[in-house]
């Protein structure tokens, strides 16, 4: 399986986030990509490629242009004030307000947000732009007939919405290439987000469409960030009704629990007839992960991805989340290297 990365993602790498009420150093830093790639290069998964740029329009595809050009423009704004530091932001429209978009930054900040988990830095723009145009470079290798690819993102995507981000995220990565292959002629395309966390972005993106069917299994939203979305009872609306499928599970779910969801998800996508599958890949799903209350050991991570392979469908997988940096490469690579084998062993293409 060949990876796309960039060493761009190094040009964001922020202060702080906002934990338990306090500034803490960011839980998604470099060294996670970093140990990422180690592990690629260790298994010797395949060839790894720079990304090839696609310019902005594939991204303003599916989000909002206003959107786009306030965060690519952020920082300039930012740093005219003298301010040096991480921007974070300060204030969000709630029920009952107007959502009216402010003048000033800190207004725009909110009003661009859902959380104070996405800071944005000097350089971030570029980090953030380079990581879609790996998961676009990833995305053309497969419409140009690969049966897999995978997209070495930093930062990661699935939380950021049409017009906003949040939780880490700024570009839709996973999106931005399921959006990409429809455009190439794909009729349907499948998303499978395995990350702990809700991909509520993802969601936002395809809830009233009928030609990307979005799965994700996650920590319930009871309990468990994003807060806000995730429900079971979160199924699509218009013609996008039953296009969209969450399986919450509780706080110390195993791989016997989640398998099941997994099955059931496979099950969906395999009766949905898409063209391609595009896997938000996150391994915050295990046991050690410090922000995450799943309980998958490295094992595991074989297993699923020896299920998701007998799919038998071109897959694009989009790294997204995974905190505990000593086992994110082996957990993520361990999902990449089963589906190769088992494709394989099937006698595919690979
Ligand atoms: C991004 B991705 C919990 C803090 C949660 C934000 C988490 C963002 C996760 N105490 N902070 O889905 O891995
Ligand atoms: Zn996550």
């Amino acid at each position: 399986m060949q990876t796309f990365y960039s060493e761009d993602h190094r040009l964001h790498h922020a202060n702080a986030e906002l934990n338990e009420g306090q500034l803490m150093p960011c839980f998604e830093m470099p060294s996670r990509a970093d140990m990422v790639l180690a592990q690629v290069k260790r298994t010797e998964l395949g060839p790894i490629s720079a990304p090839l740029d696609y310019g902005i329009e594939p991204i303003k595809r599916i989000h909002d242009a206003d959107f786009v050009d306030f965060i690519q423009t952020a920082w300039p704004r930012w740093s005219a004030l003298g301010r040096e530091h991480d921007m974070l932001p300060l204030a969000w429209p709630m029920r009952r307000m107007p959502m009216r978009c402010p003048d000033d930054i800190d207004g725009q900040l909110g009003y661009y947000s859902f959380d104070a988990g996405a800071p944005l830095t000097a350089n971030s723009w570029q980090a953030i732009y380079s990581s879609a145009q790996v998961a676009l470079s990833a995305q053309a290798h497969i419409v140009a007939g690969a049966h897999s690819a995978f997209a070495l993102c930093r930062p990661p995507g699935h939380h950021a919405g049409i017009d906003y981000m949040g939780g880490y995220c700024y570009l839709n990565n996973a999106a931005i290439a399921a959006q990409a292959m429809l455009d190439q002629g794909a009729r349907r395309v499948a998303i499978l987000d395995v990350d702990f966390h809700h991909g509520n972005g993802t969601q936002d993106m395809f809830y009233q469409r009928a030609d990307v069917l979005f799965t994700s299994i996650h920590g319930d939203p009871r309990n468990e960030y994003p807060c806000f979305s995730g429900y079971a009872d979160e199924r699509g609306e218009g013609v996008g009704l039953g296009y969209n499928l969450n399986y919450p599970l509780p706080a110390g779910s195993n791989w016997d629990a989640w398998s099941r969801a997994l099955n059931d998800a496979l099950r969906q996508i395999a009766g949905f007839g898409a063209d391609y599958l595009v896997v938000s890949l996150g391994v915050d799903t295990y046991l050690a992960d410090p922000i995450s209350s799943f309980k998958l050991d490295s094992p595991d991570y074989l297993t699923m991805g020896e299920m998701i392979a007998k799919l038998g469908l071109p897959t694009l997988f989009v790294m997204e989340g995974g905190y505990a940096v000593e086992e994110i490469g082996i957990n993520a690579v361990n999902v990449l290297t089963a589906f190769d084998a088992t494709v394989t062993a099937q006698g595919e293409v690979q």
